[in-house]
C-alpha cells in the first residue's frame, strides 16, 4: 500500500514507469538529411511572422546528431521510461510508398540504444509533422490521410514493431484542431471551423486504423492514444456557467475520450456543430466502431484547467507560466485522471506529458537554477500520488520535456526541458530540476 498523508514522503510503487518525453520535429533537426521529406512545419515556419524570431526546426537541438550523448543523459538521470514520436516524412519523404530505410534506421538506432540502457521506449506515431504531400493533397480535411496514417503506421510495425512496448497514435488530436484549423497559429495555420471538425474525425479515424493495423500483425506491443485533457469548472455558482463549462467540456474531452471509449460522439456536440457541418456529414457506417477499436491504455497530457465564464467564454484563475495558456493548477491533474477513471472505467493510464516553461539562464558557475520547475513538478507529481491512491492505474509519468526544443509557434524562446541546451554550442547542462528528478527517481518518491 501507499503511504499517504501531508506529511510523510511521497512513495510511488516501486515498478513505476519514471519517464521524459520528446517530439522528433521539435528536437531532432538534421530536416534534409538521410532521404527526409518536407513536413508542414517546415512549410509553416518559414512563413514570414508564423514563428517567434522567425525560428525554425531545421537545426533545433541536433538530437539527429547527438542521439548517443543524449541517451547517455537519460541514463545519468535514470529514466525507465523515454517518449519520443517518429518523424513520418523520415518513413515516407511523399507520404505514401515503401519506407526510406534509411530513415528506419535512425530510429532502430534510438530504441537499440534505449534497451541497452535498460530505458523502454515509448514511440508516438504522429506529433505533427505531416508529410507536406498529403497536405497538398488536402492534408486531414481528406479522409485519405487516416488512411495513409495506417499504411505508414503498418510499415513502422513491421520494422520496429517488437523493439517498441507502447506505442501511440495520434499526440493531441485537439490541439491539431484547435491551433492548426481553428486559430491558426499551428501548422497548417488555417481559421475555418468548418473544416477543423472533420479533421478531428479523420485523426480519430487514422488513431484506429492504426490500432487495427497492429493487430492484424499480431504484435505484442501495447498501443493507445495521446491526449491532452483539460477539467473544465465553471468560472461562477451559475447555473449558465454549469451549462457553458459542460459544453466547453464535450469539446475539449469528450469529443475524443468518448468516441475513442465509448464508441459515440457526444450527443451535446454532435448537437452544437448541427447536421449540416462537414464533420457530422463526414461520419460514415461503421467510423465509431473503428474509432473504438480496443485499446490497451490512454495517454493522459496535463498542463492547465480552464474556468468557463456563463457565455461560454475561458477565464484566468490561478498564476500562468511563461505559456500564456498556462495557469498553474496541480488539482487539475487529480481531477482529470480520477474522472477518466470514473467516467471510462479502468483503463491503464500513463501521464505523457505534464511541465512549463521557465525562464532559465545559463549561470556564470555553470549552472541553471529552475527552481519554479521543482515546485510545479513536486506538485502535480503529489498530485498524481494522490490519484493513485484513489484507485487510478496509473503507470508512468513523463516529464514534458527531456530537453530544452522548438516550442512551436513559440519557436527556442520558451525552455520546457529538464536539460538546459545551449543553442550556439549544442551543449548540455542538466538544470537543478534534472538533479532533482534524479533523486526522485532513485528513491522512488520525494
Ligand atoms: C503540447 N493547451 O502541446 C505538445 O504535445 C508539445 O509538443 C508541446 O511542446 C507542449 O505541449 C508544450 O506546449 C500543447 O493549450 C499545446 O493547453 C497546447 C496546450 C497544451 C499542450
Amino acid at each position: 500500500s501507499i503511504p499517504t498523508g501531508p506529511t510523510g514522503p511521497l512513495r510511488f510503487p516501486s515498478d513505476f514507469g519514471w519517464g521524459a518525453a520528446t517530439s522528433a520535429y521539435q528536437i531532432e533537426g538534421a530536416t534534409k538529411e538521410d532521404g527526409r521529406g518536407e513536413s508542414v512545419w517546415d512549410t509553416f515556419s518559414r512563413v514570414p511572422g508564423r514563428t517567434r524570431n522567425g525560428d525554425t526546426g531545421d537545426v533545433a537541438a541536433d538530437h539527429y546528431h547527438r542521439y548517443a550523448e543524449d541517451l547517455d543523459l537519460m541514463r545519468d538521470l535514470g529514466l525507465r521510461s523515454y517518449r519520443f514520436s517518429i518523424s513520418w516524412p523520415r518513413i515516407q519523404p511523399d507520404g505514401t510508398g515503401a519506407p526510406n530505410q534509411r530513415g528506419l534506421d535512425f530510429y532502430r538506432r534510438l530504441i537499440d540504444g534505449l534497451h541497452e540502457r535498460g530505458i523502454e521506449p515509448m514511440a508516438t506515431l504522429f506529433h505533427w509533422d505531416l508529410p507536406q504531400a498529403l497536405q497538398d493533397a488536402d492534408g486531414w480535411e481528406s479522409r485519405d490521410t487516416a488512411h495513409r496514417f495506417a499504411d505508414y503506421a503498418d510499415s513502422v510495425f513491421s520494422a520496429l514493431g517488437d523493439r517498441v512496448s507502447v506505442w501511440l497514435t495520434i499526440n493531441e488530436p485537439k490541439t491539431v484542431v484547435q491551433n492548426g484549423y481553428l486559430i491558426g497559429h499551428h501548422a497548417p495555420g488555417r481559421q475555418d471551423p468548418d473544416a477543423a471538425y472533420l479533421v478531428a474525425h479523420h485523426l480519430q479515424l487514422a488513431h484506429g486504423l492504426a490500432v487495427r493495423a497492429l493487430r492484424a500483425a499480431n504484435s505484442t506491443s501495447r498501443i493507445g492514444p495521446a491526449l491532452n485533457l483539460h477539467p473544465c469548472y465553471p468560472a461562477d455558482d451559475s447555473p449558465e456557467a454549469a451549462a457553458a463549462a459542460q459544453l466547453y467540456d464535450g469539446y475539449e474531452n469528450r469529443l475524443y475520450l468518448d468516441s475513442l471509449l465509448k464508441g459515440s460522439y457526444p450527443q451535446d456536440v454532435l448537437a452544437d456543430l448541427g447536421s449540416r457541418s462537414r464533420m457530422v456529414r463526414g461520419i460514415r457506417d461503421g467510423d465509431l466502431a473503428v474509432i473504438s477499436s480496443p485499446v490497451d491504455l490512454l495517454a493522459v497530457q496535463y498542463y492547465t484547467p480552464i474556468y468557463v465564464t456563463a457565455d461560454g467564454r475561458s477565464e484566468q484563475r490561478w498564476p500562468t507560466s511563461e505559456a500564456e495558456w498556462q495557469q498553474i493548477y496541480p488539482d487539475g491533474m487529480y481531477d482529470i485522471l480520477t474522472r477518466v477513471t470514473r467516467d471510462y472505467g479502468p483503463i491503464p493510464l500513463t501521464v505523457t506529458e505534464n511541465g512549463l516553461p521557465t525562464p532559465d539562464t545559463l549561470g556564470t558557475d555553470g549552472t541553471v537554477d529552475d527552481a519554479g520547475r521543482i515546485t510545479f513538478l513536486r506538485d502535480h507529481l503529489a498530485a498524481a500520488h494522490r490519484a493513485i491512491a484513489a484507485g487510478v492505474p496509473l503507470e508512468s509519468f513523463h516529464v514534458w520535456s527531456l530537453l530544452d526544443n522548438f516550442e512551436w509557434a513559440e519557436g527556442y524562446d520558451q525552455r520546457w526541458g529538464l536539460v538546459y541546451v545551449d543553442y550556439a554550442t549544442q551543449r548540455r547542462v542538466l538544470k537543478r530540476s534534472a538533479h532533482w528528478y534524479r533523486s526522485v527517481i532513485a528513491e522512488g518518491g520525494f
